[in-house]
């Protein structure tokens, strides 16, 4: 069995990060990683249309001078492939891969508190002892199966987008079920009506979806990007979801509706998050603010969809612009004005089942010879469920989460000593441009480990007060979003899930800067909060 001082597990955005950091600090450190390849999020989610929402130029790593002189983003927003070989090429120029154990799936993980050593066996065989156990599991990585029966029956092309094949799939002359809606459905659907022969679209919950703008970025545009890093990234560092949108000082009910009409045209017509992060402050908070955003964008599906019935069926009744994760898109809207998309409200007509040759609802029989499950993740907590992790006296990780998660500064769990859960619940990091947040939660980790090598400490936990007001605190936290009222997977609902029918937020939305200061404030005080030994 291989001693070493940290086991990470996953090899995407933070594993190879994380793994970075520790190999500096000078700690024998290995990653095991389930796919064959390093990029998590990049490396499963092969589906076409698969793409940035973050601009490219604000997703990358910022700690390497090298990787940011070397890589050129081909787009404002690039696509998947162009971000695989993004994570490729960081692995390859900081030589990370042969402290990475691919294709070996994490299966348990056990702590001896004896040893203040953390065991983790792998699908593999592969079996390790470490000091540190670092989880780098991604917020969005344990996909989730509609709950219809039959789904498992059917004989045509079956994919989840999470999992989608690693060759090329054709959808030419093809007849095409789609399940889902969310940020991934839309991408997904929009790229194959370009070639799809026949398309037919179930849809629960429609979501209010705002124009991408993407383009390719020109050669002058590249030297600028390069020589404004720091200024970009210091934007980032400042905003509340570390993105270069910041929101208008204003509130949308202090100024006239000419003028609100006039920022919410221009944000729509502007490239990213701006429409929901660069708004007027109280559009996400108070609900008559929020109402006129969403009277705007319900205007612009209507002006969109040439059918006014299908209009109405893509917009969203239960509730308002923005308290969902906002889907981008670059022509969705457009895709059901042709004739081979055909659009299936499953409210109206719910699916009954999937049979080998197609999907019956309550009142037709749809034939496809491929169906496509852009039905989403057990997020956040699915991925820790998945692993068998036992702390102090054997108790079970699974367990002690079963009502929601709780942490500290969601990076740490009491009765779990020496784990560190990078971008883990309770975290900023699932409410913001991933890899910036990321760096803060591996940084804070790295230090974290410097000081306890050199203070002679072995072994770190969070105390159970200082998990229960962070808990408490993330809960409250929300509680002035208008998000916090709506079933989301940020407040950890999946209907297809037993164990996830009840709304318990699982992000914190305090905002990043506000975040970092309270991370920063811990470690300044002596790591407040911890028990250190
Ligand atoms: P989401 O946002 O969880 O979306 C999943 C979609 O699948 C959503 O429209 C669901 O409808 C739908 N769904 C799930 N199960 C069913 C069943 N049984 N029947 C019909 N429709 C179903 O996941 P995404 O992959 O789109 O996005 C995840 C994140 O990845 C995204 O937010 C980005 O941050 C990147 P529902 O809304 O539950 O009614």
């Amino acid at each position: 069995m291989q001693d070493l001082d940290a086991i990470i597990i996953g090899a995407g955005i933070s594993g190879l990060y994380q793994l970075h950091r520790l190999r500096e600090l000078g700690l024998s450190t290995r990653v095991f990683e389930a796919g064959e390849g390093v990029g998590g999020t990049w490396y499963w989610n092969r589906y076409p249309g698969a793409r940035f929402d973050s601009e490219s130029w604000t997703y990358g790593y910022s700690f390497d001078e090298e990787i940011l002189r070397d890589w050129n983003w081909s787009e404002h927003f690039a696509a998947q492939p162009e971000t695989l070989r993004y994570c490729n090429f960081v692995a390859d120029k900081l030589d990370l891969r042969r402290d990475i154990t691919f294709k070996s799936r994490v299966l348990s993980a056990r702590y001896d508190e004896a040893e203040v050593r953390w065991e983790i066996e792998s699908e593999d065989g592969s079996r390790a002892r470490s000091q540190f156990l670092i989880t780098a599991l991604g917020p969005l990585s344990a996909p989730t199966m509609p709950n219809i029966p039959g789904v498992a029956s059917f004989e045509g092309e079956a994919y989840h987008t999470g999992r989608w094949p690693h060759e090329p799939v054709s959808f030419e002359g093809k007849r095409v079920g789609v399940i889902g809606t969310g940020a991934t459905g839309v991408q997904v659907i929009t790229e194959i009506a370009k070639t799809v022969g026949q398309l037919t679209v179930f849809q629960r919950t429609p979501n209010w979806c705002a124009p991408l703008h993407n383009s390719p970025i020109g050669a002058d545009t590249q030297r600028r990007i390069k020589e404004t890093y720091p200024e970009i990234f210091a934007t980032c560092r400042d905003s509340f979801g570390c993105f270069i949108h910041e929101p208008d000082p204003r509130n949308a009910l202090d100024v006239s509706a000419e003028v609100r009409e006039a920022l919410y045209e221009k944000l729509y017509g502007e490239p990213g998050f701006g429409i929901w992060m660069g708004n007027f402050r109280d559009i996400l908070i108070d609900e008559e603010a929020n109402a006129t955003i969403t009277a705007f964008m319900r205007r612009k599906i209507r002006e969109r969809v040439e059918d006014p019935e299908i209009a109405e069926k893509l917009t969203p009744r239960d509730h308002g612009f923005g308290t969902r994760r906002l889907p981008l898109e670059s022509g969705y809207y457009e895709a059901f004005n042709q004739d081979n998309v055909q659009l299936v409200d499953v409210q109206d007509t719910p699916i009954e089942r999937i049979t080998p040759t197609g999907i019956v609802t309550g009142d037709a029989d749809y034939p496809f010879d491929m169906i496509i499950y852009a039905t989403g993740f057990d997020a956040i907590t699915g991925a820790f469920d998945r692993i068998d992790i036992r702390g102090v006296g054997g108790q079970r990780l699974k367990d002690k989460w079963m009502n929601g998660p709780s942490t500290y500064l969601g990076l740490q769990i009491a009765g779990f000593p020496n784990l560190m859960t990078v971008a883990g619940p309770h975290s900023a990091t699932t409410f913001c441009n991933m890899p910036r947040c990321i760096e803060q939660n591996v940084d804070w980790v790295t230090e974290l480990v410097r000081y306890m090598r050199n203070e002679g400490f072995e072994r770190v936990v969070p105390t159970t007060e200082a998990e229960e007001t962070w808990t408490a605190r993330v809960q409250e936290t929300a509680q002035r979003f208008l998000f916090s009222r709506v079933d989301s997977w940020m407040t950890g609902v999946n209907k297809n899930l037993p164990n996830k029918q009840s709304r318990s937020v699982l992000v914190y939305t305090g905002g990043a800067p506000k975040y970092r200061e309270l991370c920063d404030e811990v470690a300044a005080n002596g790591y407040e909060g911890f028990e250190l030994s």
